[in-house]
């Protein structure tokens, strides 16, 4: 029987589509971890934990169901667990369904282990990270969430297309909330050194058709197939790859900005601790604004949950 690795991490919500493409990823990406699937559905959990466990064979990283008692004391805790959006419903719906599933998870974890990292993927995940970090009782910069970071993924993807360059040499995020009140940082967005804009092939490029397709990308997956998991459980996978090995990688993810007051999707270096920094992007006037309309609707409802 191969060892234990050192690490675990736990994917609450793992019997679900979400939960079980990022306990996928995880072993899929090599990730020397025990990942333990938890789900209130417990015949899910375990038939996704054998088949990923199939999956583990050759790679570094195991697979077993496991219990809340465990994932409490687990090094990473990746909550995919909650109701999905339906056929054109904002993810702004689904916050009074999974505000309580999240509370009642975060009571099951507990005593939580003091070094954990809390990494939020169900939706509103902007409200559901702040909501995660009061009720985890757990520090501010260990508790975060997946956030624009799929969105951010979209749009470097679009990009790359367009210039032909590689997307993990493309500097350009989405900014703000991972709904409705996102926003393109093209003002702060780089290649190469140079601002994007600037890029030949951007010259003739309509902007808000880039946007309105990142924009729609979710809806066109859901309307065709009921909903989306690949792309978020890479993403998922990533985060928790960079807090467990320590990378200083940045990543738009939801983290709490003391300059806005709230958590919001904004470039953080993530590491060993949570967040070790959060950066401060020079956005032109219109993106202000939008930024300022995020953090407004974002606070608004974080409010009524404090
Ligand atoms: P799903 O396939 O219905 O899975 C949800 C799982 O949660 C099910 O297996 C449930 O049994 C489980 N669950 C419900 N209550 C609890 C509980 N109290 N404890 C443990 N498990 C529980 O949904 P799917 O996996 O498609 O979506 C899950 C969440 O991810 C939803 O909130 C989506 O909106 C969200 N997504 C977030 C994305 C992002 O970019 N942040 C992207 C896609 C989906």
């Amino acid at each position: 029987m191969a060892a234990i690795p050192h690490h675990r991490v736990s994917v609450i919500g793992g019997g679900g589509n979400v939960g079980a493409a990022t306990a996928f990823a995880l072993i899929a990406k090599g990730v020397p971890a025990e990942v333990l699937v938890v789900d209130v559905a417990d015949e899910a959990a375990q038939g996704q934990a054998l088949d990923i466990s199939d999956a583990s064979f050759m790679m570094p990283g195991t697979c077993r169901k496991g219990s809340f008692q465990e994932a409490g004391q687990s090094d990473v805790i990746i909550i995919t667990a909650g109701a999905r959006q339906q056929p054109n419903e904002p993810r702004s719906n689904l916050i009074d369904r999974n505000y309580k599933i999240i509370k009642s998870i975060m009571d099951s974890l507990q005593p939580i282990k003091p070094t954990a990292k809390i990494l939020m993927v169900s939706n509103p995940v902007d409200v559901l990270t702040h909501i995660a970090q009061k009720t985890s009782g757990l520090p501010r910069r260990q508790v975060i969430g997946s956030g624009t970071y799929l969105d951010t993924g979209r749009l470097r993807n679009a990009l790359s297309q367009i210039t032909g360059v590689s997307p993990t040499s493309i500097h350009a995020y989405m900014l703000g909330e991972h709904g409705d009140n996102q926003f393109t940082g093209w003002s702060a967005a780089r290649i190469g050194g140079r601002p994007l804009l600037e890029h030949p092939k951007m010259k003739d490029i309509d902007l808000d058709q880039i946007y309105t397709n990142i924009q729609r990308k979710a809806y066109e997956i859901i309307n065709a197939k009921g909903s989306t998991y690949f792309g978020i459980g890479i993403c998922a996978a990533t985060l928790a790859e960079a807090l467990l090995n320590n990378t200083s990688q940045v990543f738009p993810v939801v983290n709490y900005v003391e300059s806005f007051g709230c958590y919001m999707s904004w470039p953080a270096a993530i590491g060993s601790d949570g967040v070790e920094q959060s950066f401060d992007v020079k956005l032109n006037d219109p993106e202000t604004k939008k930024l300022q309309v995020a953090i407004n609707a974002i606070k608004e409802i974080c409010d009524k949950y404090n």
